[in-house]
C-alpha cells in the first residue's frame, strides 16, 4: 500500500496524523510536491484520476482520495486507539462533529489561505474577497465550536477523534495568514494548545 502526500499541505497532514496516532508505519509514503505541480502529471492523474493529495493506492490497484476516507479506512485496518466511533451513536456524533468541523472551520480556513497567500497563487486565481468572505465565515464559527469544548475536552466528546483533527489542522494551516484564535473562545484556545502538544501534531508539516 503507498500513501501520496504532500508536507505542509492540510489534507495530506490529515492522513500522516491518523497513521501517527495509529502507530502506523508499514505504509509506503510517497511525497508530492505541489508547488512544482507533481500532482498535475500524465502519471500522477492516469494513477490517482484527480490532481489531489491525499491518495492512499491499495495493492488491489483502487485508489482512495478524499482525506476523511482514506482515514476511515485506515482506521478499519488499525482500528485502536479508535478516531471514528465504536458503536452507531458515537459514529453518528462524530461524523456530524467531523462535517461541522470541515464545513464551519477547516473549509473557510483552508480557502482564506488559498486565495490570500502568496506562495499559493501558483495553484489559485485568488481572490481577495473569497478570502476575506471564508476569514469571516470561520470567525463566526469559532463561538459554538467553543461552547461544545467548554462541556467537552474534546470536539465530540472526552477523547480525540477525527473531528479535532480536522478542525485543528485547518486552525494551523491557517496560522499561514495570521489567522489566531482570539481569547474571547478560551476553550478553543485550551484545546487547541492539548492538540499542538500531541507527538502527531509533529507529522506531516
Ligand atoms: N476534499 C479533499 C481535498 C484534497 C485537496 O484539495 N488537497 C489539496 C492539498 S491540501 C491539493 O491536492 N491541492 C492541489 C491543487 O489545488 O492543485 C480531501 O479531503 O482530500
Amino acid at each position: 500500500m503507498k500513501v501520496y502526500l504532500s508536507k505542509r499541505a492540510p489534507n495530506p497532514r490529515r492522513v500522516a496524523w491518523v497513521m501517527a496516532e495509529k502507530g502506523i508505519t508499514d505504509v509506503e509514503v510517497i511525497d508530492i510536491d505541489l508547488l512544482q505541480g507533481e500532482h498535475r502529471t500524465e502519471a500522477f492523474l492516469g494513477k490517482v484520476g484527480i490532481g489531489n493529495v491525499p491518495a492512499l493506492e491499495l495493492d488491489s490497484g483502487t485508489v482512495i482520495t478524499e482525506s476523511v476516507a482514506v482515514c476511515r479506512y485506515l482506521e478499519s485496518l488499525h482500528p485502536d486507539p479508535n478516531l471514528f466511533g465504536t458503536s452507531p451513536e458515537d459514529e453518528a456524533v462524530i461524523e456530524m462533529w467531523t462535517r461541522r468541523a470541515e464545513l464551519m472551520l477547516a473549509m473557510p480556513l483552508m480557502l482564506t489561505v488559498r486565495h490570500s497567500h502568496p506562495a499559493l497563487a501558483v495553484l489559485e486565481k485568488q481572490s481577495p474577497e473569497i478570502a476575506e468572505r471564508n476569514r469571516g465565515a470561520a470567525e463566526k464559527s469559532l463561538r459554538f465550536f467553543d461552547r461544545q469544548l467548554a462541556a467537552h475536552p474534546f470536539i465530540a466528546g472526552d477523547r480525540i477523534t477525527m473531528a479535532d483533527i480536522v478542525a485543528f489542522i485547518g486552525f494551523d494551516f491557517a496560522r499561514m495568514v495570521r489567522f489566531t484564535i482570539p481569547d474571547t473562545t478560551p476553550n478553543l484556545q485550551r484545546w487547541a494548545d492539548a492538540m499542538r502538544a500531541r507527538p502527531a501534531a509533529a507529522v506531516g508539516v
